[in-house]
């Protein structure tokens, strides 16, 4: 099933340099890039994003965390595009993540895990929303996909 999902890098991943590499897994994997924007989060909204969270010991510091410098927010679909996103990023402490993902071969802390991709279908239409409005998302063939696709 071909369908969209949100990613971020974030400010951790920004600060240090690591935005050109993380994009360039994606592109390399044939996710379509549909949206991409950098930006510095604010409260309010890191607060809905991660509402689910509140209440936990790890509330505030998150927040602080994803607030306090830029990120860069896409949008980027493909087959399976949700799950193929949480298995490129790894497990939520880079120590748990196997090499090859994401955190795993860039990161070491939970509170530092450079991306973000949305967990469900659900929460990636909710993050879609949250993030992007309709005019920021592009509808466009790519000269790949049928290459890349069995069609
Ligand atoms: P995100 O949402 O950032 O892509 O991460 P995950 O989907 O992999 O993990 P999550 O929702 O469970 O956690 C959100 C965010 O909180 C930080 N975190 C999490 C933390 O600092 N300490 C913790 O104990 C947990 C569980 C990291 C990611």
């Amino acid at each position: 099933m071909i369908e969209k999902t949100f990613a971020m890098v974030k400010p951790d991943g920004v600060q240090r340099g690591l935005v050109g590499k993380i994009v360039q897994r994606f592109e390399e994997r044939g996710l379509k890039i549909c949206g991409m924007k950098f930006m510095r989060i604010p409260k309010e909204l890191a607060e809905r994003h991660y509402e689910e969270h509140k209440g936990k010991s790890f509330y505030e510091p998150l927040l602080s965390y994803i607030t306090s410098g830029p990120v860069v927010c896409m949008v980027l679909e493909g087959e399976n595009a949700v799950a193929a996103l949480r298995a490129m990023m790894g497990k939520t402490n880079p120590q748990d993540a196997l090499p090859g993902t994401i955190r795993a071969d860039f990161g070491q802390a939970t509170g530092r895990n450079i991306v973000h991709g949305s967990d469900s279908s659900e929460s990636a239409k909710r993050e879609i929303n949250l993030f992007f409005n309709d005019y920021e998302i592009q509808k466009y063939d790519k000269i790949d996909e049928s290459w890349l696709f069995e069609r």
